[in-house]
C-alpha cells in the first residue's frame, strides 16, 4: 500500500488530494491537509470520484459500432487504422475543413488534452473547433478582448484583501468559485466579514452563498440594468475616481452617456432591485476603502452577456479598483498564458466567422449550438466527420433534440470518454480514456487565476485502467494517422533562437520524436519567470525541480498590482471602455423589447454540489432519490398554475417541452424557475446514472443563429422565457 500527493480534477480550486493505493488500484482518495493552498479542503464530487476511478460501468476497451447498434470491443490497432483510413478519406473527399471537433470541459483541467485538440485542427486546416466556452464563458472572453485587448487576460477578484466582493452570477459555495482558484471560498469570504468587510450576492435565487452572505435578488437577465443604474449613481453624486479613469482608460465618454440614460427608477422596472438599493449599493460599492465586482455564469448567458461583463469590470475600474490591492488583479502564471496563447495564435475575437450565421470565433472556437446545422447545411466545409472527448453535448448543448438528430447523418463519429455517455450513443467508435488519477498533469489554465500565485506537477498516480490511455495520447496517435505530429512546432517556438533556445534544444534532443507533455510542461516552466532557464538560473523552477515539491510550490503572498502596462495589449496600455462593440451593446439594452406575454416566466440554471454537468451521476450515492433533479418555482407562480410542491411542472419554450418535479420554494425571485441542466440519462452505459434519469432541459433552450448573442455567439441559457404548467398526473 501506496500514499500519494496529488490534486483533484474536476474543477476549479483543483484540491491538494491524497491517494492510497494497493496492488494498482485506487482504494482511498482524501483531502490533503497538508497542501499549502487548499489545506484539507474538498467536496463530495472530489471524494466520489473514488467510484469514478474504479466503476464498472467505465469504458476500458476500444469500441466500435456493430450494424445492429450495439457496441464491440476492439483493438487499438484496428480502432486506430480504421478511424485513420476513414478520416483520410473525408479529408480527401471533402477537405480537412469538413473534419471537426467538441473537447468538453474536462480538458481544460488537463496540461495537454486542449492543446493537443487545437493542434489537431490546425493539422487539418479545420475552423470546426467547439467547446463549452459558448454555454460558459466566451462572453467574458469578449470583453476582455474588447477592454483590454486580448481575451485571455480575464483579472480576478483580490479577495484576501478586498473590503467589498460584489458577487454576479456566482454560487462559490456550491460551484467552489469559477475562473478563480483560492481553496475554500467560503473561508475567504468569512475572512473578509470578518475584517469588517462586505460580500453581496446578486442572484435571482437565494442561493447558498446568498444566505451565507448578503443577498440582492435580481430578476434573471436583469443585471445589465442594475449595473448602468449603479454607474449612473456613481457618476452623478461624483463617487467616480476621475484620477483612475484619467490614467487607465479610454473612451469613458460612451460608458457615461449611456449610464445617464438609465437611472435606478428605469432600471428598477427591468432588474426589480428597488431604486433606493441600487443606490445604496453603488454609494457602499464606491466608497468601500476597496471593493471587486466578480461575475460568472450568471453573468455570461443572458441576452446582454457580453455587455454585463464589460459593465462588472467597468465597476470595479471607474471607482479605481483595477490593478489595485483589494480590487482586481491579473493573474501571475508562471507560465505566461497570455504569451503562449499568442504563440499558438489563439488570443484572437472575429478573425474569422462561423460558416452558418455569421458568428465570431473566440479564442479560436465557434459557437457549439451551431454544430446541427454545420452537419446538415450543405456546401464547402460542411461538418461530415466530429470527434467528442471529455463531453457530452448532446446534455450540455441548447438544442440538443436537433443535435441529436444531425450526429445521425455524420459520416463518422468518434467518442473519447470514461464513459459511453448519451453523445457517445451515436459514435461509431469510442475510445477509452485515463482519468486524472491516471496521468500526469499541471492544470496550465489555472495559473493565472490562482489567488496566490501556485504550482503543483502530479505523476500519474495508478496506471490506466483497462486499456485506457491518456487524452493526448490518443490524440497524437490520430495525427500521425494522418500524416503529422501534433505539437512539435508549438515547441520549437517557444524556445526561440535565442542562447537559452540552443540550452533547451540540446536538453530536449534525446527526447525527439513525440513531444509529450511533460515534455513541453517543463520547456514552458523552465523558460518562463520563475524558471531554472536550463541552467542559467541556480534553484528555478523545472519538472524536476516540482517533483521534490509534491504538494507543490507557492511562488508569491498575492498577485501583484500595477501591472496594467504587461496586461492591456491596447494602445498606451490603456483600458478600451468604447468601441463599436460596447456602443452597439448599450444601444441594443436601451431598447430591449418587454418581456413577452406568451412566456412570462424566466428560466436560470441551477447547480448540484453532487454532480457536475453531465457526469458525476453514476456514483452509488446517486442512487439516493434526493439526489434527482428538481425545479424551484416560487411559490406565487405555482398557486397561479395550481402547483403543489413535489409534483411536475411543465416547463415549455418554443422548442418544447420537458416535465420536472418542482420545489415550491421562494428560494428564487417571483417570475423565475430554476432548472438544473446534465440530467436526462436515459440508455447510456452508465446504470446508475440512467436509473436517475431527469429531464434535458437543453431540449428546450432555443438554439438558432439569431438566439445566439451577436458579440459573442454566446447561448442565452440564463432568462429563457417561458410558460409553466401544473401535469396533472393520473393519480389526481
Ligand atoms: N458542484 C458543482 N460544481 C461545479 C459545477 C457543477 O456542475 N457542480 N460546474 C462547474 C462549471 S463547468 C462551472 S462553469 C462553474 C460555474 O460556477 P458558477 O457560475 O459559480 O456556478 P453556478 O452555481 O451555476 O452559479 C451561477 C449563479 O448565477 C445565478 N444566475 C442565473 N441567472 C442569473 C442572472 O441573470 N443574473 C444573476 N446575477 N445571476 C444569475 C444562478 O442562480 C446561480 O446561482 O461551476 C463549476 N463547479
Ligand atoms: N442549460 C445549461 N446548459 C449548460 C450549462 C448551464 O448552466 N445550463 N452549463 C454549461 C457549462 S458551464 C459547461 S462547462 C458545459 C459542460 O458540458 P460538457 O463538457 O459537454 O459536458 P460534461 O457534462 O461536463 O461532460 C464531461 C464528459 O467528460 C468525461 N470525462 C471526464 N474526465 C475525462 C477525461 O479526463 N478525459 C475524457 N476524454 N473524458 C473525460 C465525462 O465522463 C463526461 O462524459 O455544460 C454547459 N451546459
Ligand atoms: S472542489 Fe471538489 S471537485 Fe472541485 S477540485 Fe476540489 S475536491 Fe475536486
Ligand atoms: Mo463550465
Amino acid at each position: 500500500m501506496s500514499e500519494h500527493a496529488t490534486f483533484c480534477r474536476i474543477c476549479e480550486p483543483t484540491c491538494g488530494m491524497v491517494a492510497t493505493v494497493e496492488d494498482d488500484r485506487l482504494i482511498q482518495i482524501r483531502p490533503d491537509k497538508d497542501h499549502p493552498i487548499t489545506a484539507g479542503f474538498s467536496c463530495p464530487k472530489g471524494l466520489e470520484f473514488l467510484h469514478v476511478q474504479n466503476d464498472d460501468d467505465r469504458v476500458l476497451h476500444p469500441l466500435r459500432r456493430r450494424p445492429d447498434g450495439e457496441f464491440e470491443q476492439i483493438s487499438w490497432e484496428t480502432a486506430l487504422r480504421e478511424i485513420g483510413a476513414r478520416l483520410r478519406e473525408i479529408r480527401s473527399r471533402h477537405g480537412g475543413g469538413s473534419i471537426g471537433w467538441y473537447g468538453g470541459n474536462p480538458t481544460a483541467f488537463s496540461h495537454s488534452h486542449a492543446l493537443w485538440l487545437g493542434w489537431f485542427l490546425r493539422g487539418l486546416g479545420s475552423r470546426h473547433l467547439y467547446t463549452p466556452n459558448t454555454q460558459d464563458t466566451s462572453s467574458r472572453f469578449v470583453a476582455s478582448a474588447l477592454l483590454y485587448g486580448s481575451p485571455v487576460v480575464v483579472p480576478v477578484p483580490d479577495l484576501e484583501r478586498t473590503d467589498f466582493a460584489l458577487l454576479i452570477g456566482t454560487n462559490p459555495l456550491v460551484s467552489r468559485g469559477s475562473l478563480i482558484s483560492a481553496g475554500n471560498l467560503r473561508e475567504r469570504f468569512t475572512e473578509i466579514v470578518a475584517r469588517g468587510g462586505r460580500v453581496v450576492v446578486v442572484d435571482p435565487r437565494r442561493t447558498e452563498t446568498a444566505r451565507a452572505f448578503e443577498h440582492v435578488g435580481v430578476r434573471p437577465d436583469g443585471d445589465a440594468w442594475l449595473l448602468l443604474a449603479m454607474l449612473n449613481v456613481i457618476f452623478a453624486e461624483g463617487l467616480a475616481d476621475e484620477a483612475a479613469i484619467a490614467a487607465q482608460t479610454t473612451g469613458i465618454d460612451a460608458l457615461r452617456v449611456a449610464a445617464e440614460q438609465c437611472p435606478p427608477d428605469l432600471a428598477e422596472q427591468r432588474c426589480g432591485v428597488p431604486a433606493a438599493d441600487i443606490r445604496t449599493l453603488a454609494r457602499d460599492f464606491a466608497t468601500a476603502r476597496t471593493a471587486a465586482a466578480h461575475g460568472r455564469t450568471g453573468a455570461c448567458l443572458g441576452a446582454h452577456a457580453t455587455l454585463v461583463n464589460v459593465l462588472i469590470d467597468a465597476l470595479t475600474i471607474v471607482t479605481g479598483n483595477l490593478d489595485r490591492e483589494g480590487g482586481l488583479l491579473f493573474g501571475r502564471g508562471t507560465i505566461d498564458l497570455t504569451r503562449i496563447a499568442h504563440l499558438a495564435g489563439i488570443d484572437t475575437y472575429d478573425t474569422y466567422r462561423s460558416r452558418v450565421g455569421d458568428l465570431p470565433e473566440v479564442i479560436g472556437q465557434l459557437p457549439a449550438p451551431l454544430m446541427a446545422a454545420e452537419i446538415e447545411t450543405p456546401g464547402k466545409g460542411q461538418l461530415r466527420a466530429l470527434i467528442v472527448s471529455a463531453g457530452n453535448p448532446v446534455l450540455s448543448v441548447p438544442g440538443s433534440t436537433g443535435l441529436e438528430r444531425a450526429l445521425g447523418k455524420l459520416d463518422l463519429q468518434v467518442g473519447i470518454d470514461l464513459y459511453l455517455n448519451e453523445t457517445h450513443r451515436h459514435a461509431d467508435y469510442v475510445l477509452p480514456a485515463a482519468t486524472f488519477l491516471e496521468r500526469d498533469d499541471l492544470v496550465v489554465a489555472a495559473l493565472d487565476f490562482h489567488l496566490k500565485p501556485f504550482v503543483q506537477w502530479t505523476e500519474a498516480v495508478v496506471p490506466p485502467r483497462g486499456e485506457a490511455r491518456p487524452d493526448w495520447e490518443i490524440i497524437d496517435d490520430l495525427g500521425r494517422e494522418l500524416g503529422f505530429a501534433v505539437v512539435t512546432g508549438l515547441a520549437t517556438k517557444l524556445v526561440g533562437t535565442g542562447r537559452m533556445g540552443r540550452l533547451a534544444l540540446r536538453a530536449l534532443a534525446p527526447a525527439a520524436g513525440r513531444v509529450t507533455p511533460a515534455l513541453l510542461i517543463d520547456l514552458l516552466l523552465r523558460t518562463g519567470r520563475d524558471g531554472d532557464r536550463f541552467g542559467l538560473r541556480r534553484g528555478g523552477l523545472s519538472i524536476a525541480k516540482l517533483k521534490k515539491h509534491p504538494r507543490g510550490i507557492v511562488l508569491a503572498e498575492h498577485l501583484e498590482a500595477g501591472v496594467l502596462r504587461r496586461k492591456v495589449f491596447h494602445r498606451g496600455h490603456k483600458v478600451r471602455l468604447d468601441g463599436d462593440v460596447i456602443e452597439r451593446e448599450l444601444a441594443r439594452l436601451l431598447d430591449a423589447p418587454p418581456p413577452d406575454a406568451d412566456y412570462p416566466l424566466l428560466l436560470i440554471g441551477r447547480r448540484d454540489v453532487r454532480s457536475h454537468n453531465s457526469w458525476m451521476h453514476n456514483t452509488p450515492k446517486h442512487r439516493d432519490p434526493d439526489r434527482r433533479q428538481l425545479a424551484m418555482v416560487h411559490p406565487k407562480d405555482a398557486a397561479e398554475i395550481g402547483l403543489s410542491d413535489g409534483d411536475p411542472v411543465r416547463v415549455s419554450t418554443p422548442q418544447g417541452s420537458i416535465e420536472v418535479p418542482a420545489r415550491v420554494t421562494d428560494e428564487v425571485v417571483q417570475g423565475c424557475i430554476a432548472v438544473p441542466h446534465g440530467w436526462g440519462h436515459r440508455d447510456a452505459g452508465w446504470q446508475i446514472a440512467n436509473a436517475a434519469g431527469g429531464a434535458n432541459v437543453n431540449e428546450v433552450l432555443p438554439a438558432e443563429p439569431a438566439d445566439l448573442e451577436r458579440a459573442s455567439g454566446m447561448a442565452r441559457l440564463n432568462g429563457v422565457p417561458v410558460r409553466i404548467e401544473a401535469v396533472v398526473t393520473a393519480a389526481r
